[in-house]
């Protein structure tokens, strides 16, 4: 976790005031030197980084020690000098049994946690608020359908950036998600595909135009996100990054609120959250 403070109130945007409220320390992104996978953050990352610490990992370690020992003893016993004379064996069926039969186990055995992973992440459980993103060459825009909230995310232009801002993943327009709560994204697209990924959640959808496809995340952790568009889309593909910042909540509900106030979002919208409390 990184302990740069944010300032999030980005000068440029109709939207980025409400920012000013909160500054968050960035637990999404990055780090230097790092090695494993960012986070977790979310339910479905602490999962998948588990099924890669616990089981893939592991497994690699031993199959590679494995074979690396094999090796080095078949170079070892089985060199010219002291082996002069090789076998003529061809084939050994019981060997071949063996070769074949250990490699499928251990298949069976990556397959079961890796599609109890994926029925996990693919089936939306009740939601307490939906998230829409629409990819656009080269922008994200953003809808929040239960609060009638909508804005586009830009990203900040090297010179723009503040103190602590990561150049390429910061924009304008911060996307405000609750932590604790479960949130439906749905994922479009305005013009070619696209991808909304979020690393620290353990999310990755494409946003592929006339179709909407949806994940759900729970984040467990206020702070900032970054990610980026995950599907080459043209010329400024790694141009149009995704920034997410988490609040508690209740200074969510704040936002919220705000937002729609500053919005001019008239008549009463009943929260998804609101409504299962
Ligand atoms: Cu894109």
């Amino acid at each position: 976790m990184r302990r740069s403070l944010l300032g999030i109130a980005a000068a440029a945007g109709a939207l980025s005031a409400a920012g000013a409220a909160f500054a968050q320390e960035a637990v999404g992104v990055a780090e230097d030197w790092q090695w494993g996978f960012q986070g977790p953050n979310s339910s479905i990352m602490r999962d998948v980084s588990a099924f890669y610490d616990w089981i893939l990992l592991p497994m690699m370690l031993v199959i590679s020690a494995f074979v690396l020992a094999l090796m080095a003893y078949i170079l070892a016993r089985f060199r010219r000098s002291a082996n002069p004379e090789p076998s003529r064996n061809t084939h050994n069926t019981t060997l071949e049994v063996v070769w074949t039969a250990i490699p499928i186990l251990i298949l069976v055995g990556v397959a079961i946690p890796s599609l109890r992973l994926l029925y996990y992440e693919e089936t939306i459980p009740e939601a307490d608020m939906t998230l829409k993103a629409i990819g656009h060459q080269w922008y994200w825009s953003y809808e929040y359908p239960d609060s009638g909230i909508a804005f586009d995310s830009l990203i900040v232009d090297d010179a723009d950036l503040r103190e602590g801002q990561p150049r390429l993943l910061t924009t304008d327009t911060e996307v405000v998600l609750p932590v604790g709560r479960t949130i439906r994204v749905q994922v479009t697209s305005d013009d070619v595909i696209h991808a909304w990924a979020l690393p620290a959640a353990g999310v990755k959808m494409d946003a592929v135009p006339g179709r909407l496809n949806e994940f759900w995340m729970e984040l467990d952790t206020p702070g900032v996100y970054y990610g980026q568009c995950s599907e080459l889309c043209g010329q400024l593909h790694g141009f149009m990054p995704i920034m997410v910042v988490a609040l508690e909540g209740a200074k969510f509900d704040a936002w919220v609120a705000e937002r729609r106030a500053a919005l001019g979002v008239a008549g009463a919208v009943e929260l998804a959250s609101a409504a299962r409390d």
